[in-house]
């Protein structure tokens, strides 16, 4: 046992400083990404790993959007071939189910993604809402945060802004970054209507394709991967099947990464 006092305030001063310092630094980044899903969690560790600032900004209390649950509930991911070597890659066990159909264990999933961002360098904010985006000269240059409690509550609290050279909408099926450029802003979409066309039924193989095709810089500074870039370009969706999400989250972040120089 050591002989440390435990002071209640000492605690508290642990927490808002180191909260702070980690905030303090977090103001002008590299790449911000909005949603801790598969894409996103994906993007944040790939840009991470380059070198790049990076956070990753999810408005629930737990990071993993769809992963959770698998399919209705029970547990289990399924991915193919590609996806087995990304998720062998952040050390995750994955079974052989039939030739090219590989399962792994959803809970464990999202603990691999995010341990490998975090050691990667990427911050994970949770409970951190993505209300707005900031636009310079037709540009996305940053994102609009509240704290998600405030958004919850419906309290009329003004939000703070973060810099970034490029942003992510990892958001899913709402594209909730996407639809505030297309209220907000002029600048079209690199859509093939200029706008945002909405996602198509199921059809899994179709969708897995598309995923990482539609990934793209759809307006300038900004990038949309994983379900929101099916929704956007009016491709399939794909139910439980979670390879091209991986895929696509490190596409966008191996291209900013260039792009960044
Ligand atoms: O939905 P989600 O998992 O998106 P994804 O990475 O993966 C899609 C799959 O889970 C699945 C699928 C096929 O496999 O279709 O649905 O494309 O994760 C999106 C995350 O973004 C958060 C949301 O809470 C979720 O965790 N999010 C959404 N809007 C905001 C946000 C916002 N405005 N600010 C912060 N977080």
């Amino acid at each position: 046992m050591s002989d440390t006092i435990i002071d209640e305030v000492m605690i508290s001063k642990a927490i808002i400083q180191t909260y702070h310092e980690i905030l303090m630094d977090s103001l002008d980044l590299d790449v911000a990404i909005v949603g801790g899903g598969p894409a996103g969690l994906m993007a944040a560790y790939y840009l991470a790993s380059l070198g790049r600032k990076t956070a990753l900004f999810e408005r629930k209390l737990s990071i993993g959007g769809g992963i959770w649950g698998g399919g209705i509930g029970y547990n289990v991911v399924v991915v193919q071939d590609e996806g087995r070597r990304l998720m062998e890659e952040i050390g995750l066990e994955v079974k052989e189910f039939a030739p090219g159909y590989f399962t792994a264990d959803s809970i464990q999933f999202v603990a691999a993604l995010i341990r490998a961002a975090g050691q990667a360098g990427a911050r994970i904010f949770n409970l951190s809402t993505v209300e707005d985006v900031m636009v310079k000269e037709g540009r996305v240059c940053g994102v609009v945060l509240n704290h998600s409690a405030i958004e919850v509550a419906g309290l009329h609290v003004d939000p703070i802004s973060i810099r970034a050279k490029y942003v992510i909408d990892a958001t899913g099926h709402p594209m909730e970054i996407l639809h505030k450029v297309q209220q907000k802003t002029d600048i079209p979409l690199a859509t093939p209507t200029g706008k945002l066309v909405g996602e198509r039924s199921m059809n899994a193989p179709l969708g897995e394709a598309s995923v990482p095709k539609n990934t793209i810089e759809i307006a300038p500074g900004l990038y949309v991967v994983g379900m929101a870039a099916n929704a956007a370009m009016g491709a399939f969706r794909m139910g439980p099947i979670f390879g091209g999400m991986l895929l696509s989250g490190r596409k966008a972040a191996r291209e900013i990464n260039e792009r960044l120089g």
